[in-house]
This record gives C-alpha cells, sequence and structure tokens, in this order.
C-alpha cells in the first residue's frame, strides 16, 4: 500500500527546468563552451555545483576555487531574476489537482528536490502546505545521484520506502531514488522512460489505484 508520495521539484511539480537551462546556457556561452538542450539533460536534477563541475567537464575547462564560487553565485542570480515573478500558473499540468485530491485523501506529501530554492518555489505557487517534509539542497550532505535526499523524505513522512513512490524527471534522480529502493514513476523527460518503473508524461495521467493493482 502506497502511502507516500514524494516529487522531485524542478520539472515534475513546477516548470522550472528551461530557467535553470538558460541560465547555464548564458554562462556556457561566455566561457566558450558548446551547450545545447543535450548536453543540459546530463545536468538536469545535479546539485547547482554539480552542475557547474559537469559544465566545466564538457568544455575540459578548470577555474579557480573563487571564481567558481562567483559563477554559482552569477547563475544563482541569473536563475531567481527569470523566476521573480514565479506563481500557481507555472505549476506543470494536473499538479495542482492531483497534490490537492491527494491531500485531502490523508496520503503523505514530500518534496525531494536539489534544490536550494526549493522553499522559496513552493511558496510563491502556494503549495507548500500540502507537504508534510520538505528536503531540498541544503539539507543533504551528497545530492542526487545520491538517494539520501529521498531516503531523508521518506523518513520525514515516518514512512519506510516500500510504502513511498518517488516522481522524477531527471537520470540522477531516476538513479538516487532506485539506489534508494523506491518505486520511481518517471515524468515529462522520454529520455528517462525506460530506466522509471512507470513513465507519464505528466501528473494528470496518473492514477495511483491502478499503478497500485499493478505492483
Ligand atoms: P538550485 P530538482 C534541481 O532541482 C534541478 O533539476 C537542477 O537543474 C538544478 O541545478 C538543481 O535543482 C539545483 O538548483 O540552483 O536552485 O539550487 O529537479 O532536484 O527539484
Ligand atoms: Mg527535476
Amino acid at each position: 500500500m502506497i502511502k507516500g508520495l514524494i516529487f522531485d521539484l524542478d520539472g515534475v511539480l513546477v516548470s522550472t527546468e528551461t530557467n535553470h537551462y538558460v541560465a547555464w546556457k548564458l554562462i556556457a556561452d561566455e566561457l566558450k563552451i558548446p551547450f545545447t538542450e543535450k548536453e543540459n539533460e546530463k545536468l538536469k536534477g545535479l546539485s547547482r555545483a554539480d552542475s557547474l563541475s559537469a559544465l566545466l567537464d564538457l568544455g575540459k575547462r578548470s577555474i579557480s576555487h573563487l571564481k567558481f564560487k562567483t559563477i554559482l553565485d552569477y547563475k544563482n542570480k541569473i536563475y531567481l531574476k527569470s523566476i521573480e515573478k514565479i506563481n500557481q500558473s507555472n505549476l506543470l499540468p494536473g499538479v495542482l489537482e492531483f497534490i490537492k485530491e491527494k491531500h485531502e485523501k490523508n496520503h503523505l506529501l514530500a518534496v525531494g528536490s536539489s534544490s536550494r530554492n526549493a522553499h522559496f518555489i513552493l511558496k510563491k505557487t502556494k503549495i507548500d502546505h500540502f507537504f508534510t517534509c520538505v528536503i531540498d539542497g541544503n539539507m543533504v550532505k551528497k545530492p542526487k545521484p545520491d538517494p539520501e535526499v529521498f531516503i531523508n523524505a521518506s523518513s520525514g513522512l515516518g514512512l519506510p520506502r516500500s510504502e513511498c513512490l518517488v516522481f522524477e524527471d531527471a537520470e540522477s534522480g531516476v538513479i538516487a531514488a532506485k539506489k534508494g529502493g523506491f518505486h520511481v514513476i518517471g515524468v515529462g523527460n522520454l529520455k528517462i522512460k525506460d530506466s522509471c518503473d512507470y513513465f507519464i508524461k505528466n501528473m494528470g495521467e496518473f492514477d495511483l489505484s491502478s499503478y497500485e493493482e499493478s505492483i
């Protein structure tokens, strides 16, 4: 019986993945590192610092610790500017209806995100009150693809992993959830279709009862 639902944030609940991409693209261009949506796929779900390391690896570049820190702050500035007007209309299709219904039916909801901006986004989109537990990038020692974020989310709900489902849109997140021993529902991103337990285009498509019957 599934009692807990753990959601990734960017790309599952809210449409902020493009904003991350646009900010990294600007930085890649400044560093003259070829970077397209294809390369961005590898950055999805990674922490901010791991994303920059992955970008520098792509361009076979190394920079000083100070420049690294400066770029991280700059990237976040660009990103935050691009989401300053974020609101409930930026939730992905079916999200609000799904979480409202599950909350009313007493399922326990959690967020497991690599983002250090998760609390801000949940508040701006006015869905923060639905979640019993929010584990974000500030709260883990090892980010995705390590399972810590999801393990802490299930502990926060007080539920064993076998009673939780993880919803993810990124390869690093699917790996994290699988390593943690969770069922993983892939959302939206066709690139992860074959690595998750079940795939949906958006939350509006997901029928929890049918899924429970199938496992
Ligand atoms: P921030 P998620 C991740 O969030 C994003 O997928 C990833 O693109 C981003 O680099 C990461 O958060 C860190 O975000 O810079 O806001 O701390 O998908 O795990 O919810
Ligand atoms: Mg994501």
